[in-house]
């Protein structure tokens, strides 16, 4: 047997399994036959090529009735861990108030920074699990986690720690990103540089040094930080060595995609206003186009973020909920592959790609995560579900029967 183990984990059969093996397809297969041992898949193929008869190989075999099983899915960008809401600003959007108004007036960001630093650690905890129950009662088994409603160190610090020990607590995949540059923190109006000094010269390296930072972000817009300032941040992550991704060219084409190809950055997120060219440079340099549909729908935004460039160039498409209090409160990753689909129009398996393997990708895991193979982590979902189109045509609706994440089973 593999792995040196006498029997696996787990067998599951009697299921069509969607390995997304290949660069194109779903790479299904009918008749599948998945074995796990511990936190990895070691087997997923044909029932008919087991070497074994199925009841000799495993602890516990489980015939799946012929449901679709994908790997676990990958939300690679959202900001689940926040105080209160923004309902109200939902109702002034709707009487005609800009986002960019709302923010410069002194609401948005900075709403949820005034409450999100008066809630404990411990309070925070109690109010991000639900969101993150939501997800994963979605099929999510992977997920990244920004901070940046904190904007000082000790806030972000408690964000970042509330994200990891959510992953503890449910079992599932946590990726943190320190979102250095969200908003200006209230203490240093008028003192920009002394603010971005603080968060590149101090902030971030502590943080880095306390092991709670996986990558590093910032929201590259007229209404938070210039691509200079940016550019700061992400020669400070780099002497680090910690990768970085970017809120770029949502609101208008401030260069954020070029910036963040020019670092190498894993995603350029949003990219509704991104340009031919730096869709380029985000091709040579392997930079993922993180597609945020639900917040294009909140925000009511007309600029289509350029699908068709990134599919000529082979740019890689993910997308994710971006789940935060203002632009985008979302609580289901199908949904968000729904919009993906009908707003940006996406086809379905670039919709399951997206949430996946390309997810995966723009958080550094693509090696394990993402893909239903050998060698690869076992998160898996199992979906009641017939044609691999419904897992973003349903809009609400049953999540997965079964959820695996790192070979446990999570229900
Ligand atoms: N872009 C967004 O859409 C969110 N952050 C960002 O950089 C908005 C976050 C919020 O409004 O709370
Ligand atoms: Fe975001």
């Amino acid at each position: 047997m593999k792995n040196g183990k006498t029997r696996w984990d787990w067998l599951l059969l009697d299921a069509r399994a969607m390995t997304l093996a290949d660069e194109r397809g779903y790479g299904l297969i009918e008749d599948a036959a998945i074995g796990i041992v511990g936190n990895r898949i070691v087997y997923a193929g044909r029932r008919a090529d087991l070497p074994l008869a199925p009841d000799t190989m495993a602890e516990r075999v489980e015939l799946l009735g012929g449901a679709l099983v994908t790997p676990g899915l990958v939300d690679a960008h959202t900001h689940l861990v926040f105080a209160g809401h923004r309902a109200h600003e939902f109702d002034m959007r709707l009487n005609g108030a800009t986002y960019a108004e709302i923010a410069q007036a002194g609401g948005g960001i900075l709403s949820t920074v005034r409450a999100t630093r008066a809630a404990s650690e411990d309070e925070l905890f109690a109010m991000s699990l639900p969101r993150a129950r939501a997800l994963l009662r979605d099929g999510v088994t992977t997920v990244e986690i920004k901070s940046g409603y904190g904007l000082d160190v000790e806030s972000e610090r408690r964000q970042l720690r509330v994200a990891r020990r959510i992953g503890q607590a449910l079992g599932i995949t946590v990726r943190t990103t320190y979102l250095a540059l969200h908003a200006l923190a209230p203490e240093f109006v008028d003192r920009r540089k002394e603010f971005v000094d603080a968060v590149c010269q101090e902030w971030l390296p502590r943080l880095h040094g306390e092991g709670l930072v996986d990558a590093v972000d910032a929201f590259c817009e007229g209404i938070a930080f210039t691509p200079a300032e940016t550019r700061r941040l992400f020669e400070a992550a780099g002497a680090l060595g910690l990768p970085v991704k970017l809120h770029a060219d949502q609101l208008s084409d401030l260069g954020g995609a070029a910036l963040a190809a020019e670092f190498g950055a894993l995603s350029a997120d949003h990219l509704e206003y991104t340009n031919d060219e730096a869709v380029a440079r985000m091709a040579k340099a392997g930079t993922v186009a993180m597609l945020l549909p639900a917040a294009y729908y909140c925000l009511r935004e007309t600029t289509l973020p350029p699908v068709e460039a990134f599919r000529r160039q082979g740019v890689a498409m993910a997308v994710a909920s971006d789940l935060n209090p203002g632009t985008s409160p979302i609580l289901s990753l199908r949904l968000a592959m729904n919009q993906a689909c009908t707003l940006f129009r996406l086809t379905p398996e670039e919709a399951i790609r997206g949430t996946t393997l390309h997810a995966a990708r723009a958080l550094g895991l693509a090696a394990r995560k993402g893909r239903l193979a050998a060698g690869y982590d076992a998160d898996l979902a199992v979906w009641e579900v017939g044609a691999p189109a419904e897992l973003s045509y349903w809009i609400g609706g049953p999540g997965p029967t079964a959820l695996f994440a790192n070979g446990l089973r999570l229900h």
